[in-house]
């Protein structure tokens, strides 16, 4: 099914591709890139952002041609959303503050699947990249997953042993990219986001996933809890995992033991360490980078 679905996808970007052939593409991807508050992350994106901004140069029936039904009617929704029509859709390209993000958000599909890479291929010793200071260790003993924003409106609080016995395990290698400039191919095991979701409901019209590290701590050692969201649709992803394991091994501190997020098709940034609370939200909440300034789509 996720397969069928990747194929259909290749498709649709192959005859995205044969469309444009012409050289018009060039021009509004060179201004996106201007215009993008960090052109850094526009690079990861630009495909998408390049597919976007060309988008809106083509006549309004090619859309269905090239595009799903659902990426259609997303796109039809952003135009309708940053008020695009006809002739006005080139000169107002990129004026709204948060173009790229929306772009790459309508682009997405949720069921694009990232490459998995063979135990060969990984990059021997992680880095850790904790922003500030490693936790300390002690905290991992009386470790709990703590949900809120479910459908019965109760708070949960779930030890490990109920994570990992009460859902299956699964393995993936897979790249970790930093927005900093560096990517590794690391070995991730644990549960599918997307079972716990289906076991715990979130409550209606929840459309997030706000994720917080409370042991979180700064370079000098003091708390700073660490906080990012994704949509749902990311979170039921079948490569999102909240992983227990890395290399086969329970994870250690320095990657965010006991259980941390692993998504892929997102930048590290968004692969939060040492979970400790989800909280499903309706509204987009904030996230740690992107209110110092970073992007909070962060797709790769
Ligand atoms: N709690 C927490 N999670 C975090 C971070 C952090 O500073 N604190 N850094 C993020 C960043 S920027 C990256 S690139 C990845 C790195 O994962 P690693 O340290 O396991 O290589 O963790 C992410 N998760
Ligand atoms: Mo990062």
């Amino acid at each position: 099914m996720a397969d069928d679905k990747a194929k259909e996808q290749g498709e649709h970007h192959k005859s995205r591709l044969a469309e444009e052939e012409p050289s018009p593409i060039l021009v509004p991807r060179r201004r996106l890139q201007m215009q993008s508050r960090r052109d850094f992350l526009l690079y990861g994106v630009g495909a998408a952002a390049v597919a976007g901004g060309f988008w809106w140069l083509l006549p309004g029936d090619t859309h269905s041609r090239v595009l799903t039904p659902g990426q259609a009617a997303r796109l039809d929704s952003l135009e309708a959303r940053v008020g695009l029509t006809g002739g006005r859709k080139e000169t107002l390209l990129g004026r709204t503050l948060t173009f790229d993000d929306d772009v790459a958000e309508a682009l997405y599909s949720p069921n694009r699947i990232v490459p998995t890479y063979a135990k060969s291929q990984i990059t021997p010793n992680l880095r850790n990249n904790y922003g500030g200071g490693t936790p300390d260790p002690d905290y991992i003993d009386d470790w709990t997953l703590t949900l809120d924003g479910l459908a019965d409106g109760k708070q949960r609080k779930l030890s490990l042993h109920d994570l990992s016995t009460r859902f299956g395990h699964h393995e993936e290698i897979t790249r970790l990219v930093c927005v900093e400039g560096w990517s590794a191919i690391a070995w991730w095991g644990g549960l599918r986001f997307a079972d716990l979701l289906r076991a715990f409901p979130p409550m209606p019209g929840a459309r997030w996933a706000n994720m917080e590290s409370a042991v979180n701590v700064d370079s000098d050692g003091n708390s700073d809890p660490y906080y990012v969201s994704i949509d749902l649709g990311t979170a039921r992803h079948p490569q999102t995992l909240l992983a227990t394991h890395q290399e086969g091994k329970p994870l250690g501190v320095e990657h965010g033991a006991p259980m941390r997020l692993i998504a892929p098709m997102k930048l590290g940034l968004k692969n939060i360490k040492a979970l400790t609370h989800i909280t499903y939200t309706v509204k987009e909440p904030a996230d740690y980078w992107n209110e110092r300034g970073y992007s909070k789509y962060d797709g790769v």
